[in-house]
């Protein structure tokens, strides 16, 4: 069965997500970010990275790095039509997955919830927060723009959705504003009985 490594909170929840749409059979194994178990030793000799999600295949091998993971589930488990059918709508799905991880979390909500690991100066980390926050929310404005309509008007999961889950609960812990019509599908999304497993361990609120 699979395992996945997760943190209650961190980006692992959109993998959780997943997991229940595509109703696959998986364990979770908890990781504590705040207690700093990422360094274990026993987990560093799984994912030498220090990073959830972090998924356990059938053969014992890791899987890394969101897209990959959530790409792998799609293909492996997912219906035919979870995946585009051409190379040029397989390239769309990645483009916006790609966009989502490395440029929303990764230089937005990285810089605004974490500036302390990049900096130990306080008007460094404001500063940081600052550009986190506008990349953050240029972001959302973009994909809002550029996807929200079709989001809005599709019938299927797919894998964006599990960058997209996340991605949106945060704005939505942090209060920042998601564009209309993204803010529909958020809504959308977030009401599926499979959000509510992804959610759990977190506090309420
Ligand atoms: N590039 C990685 C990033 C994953 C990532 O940043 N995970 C965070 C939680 S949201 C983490 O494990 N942080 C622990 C650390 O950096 O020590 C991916 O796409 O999976």
């Amino acid at each position: 069965m699979l395992t996945l490594f997760h943190s209650p909170g961190a980006c692992s929840m959109g993998i959780v997500f997943l997991l229940e749409e595509l109703g696959v059979d998986y364990t979770l194994a908890a990781i504590d970010l705040r207690k700093g178990e990422q360094n274990d030793t026993a987990f560093r000799q799984m994912n030498p990275k220090g990073k959830v999600p972090t998924l356990i295949l059938d053969d014992g091998t890791a899987l890394t790095e969101f897209p990959a993971i959530a790409y792998w589930l799609c293909r492996r488990h997912g219906a035919a039509e979870l995946w585009p059918d051409t190379i040029d709508g397989q390239a769309r799905v990645l483009e916006l997955v790609e966009f989502l991880v490395a440029s929303i979390h990764m230089r937005g909500f990285t810089f605004l919830a974490m500036p302390q690991k990049f900096s130990a100066d306080p008007a460094a980390q404001d500063s940081l927060r600052a550009l986190g926050r506008r990349e953050v929310e240029a972001g959302l404005a973009t994909v809002a723009a550029q996807h929200g309509a079709a989001l809005c008007a599709r019938s299927r999961i797919g894998i964006e959705d599990a960058a997209l889950f996340y991605i949106l609960v945060w704005a939505r812990a942090l209060g920042i504003a998601v564009p209309a019509p993204l803010s529909a599908y958020a809504e959308a999304l977030l009401a599926r009985p499979s959000a509510q497993v992804a959610l759990r361990g977190l506090a309420a609120g």
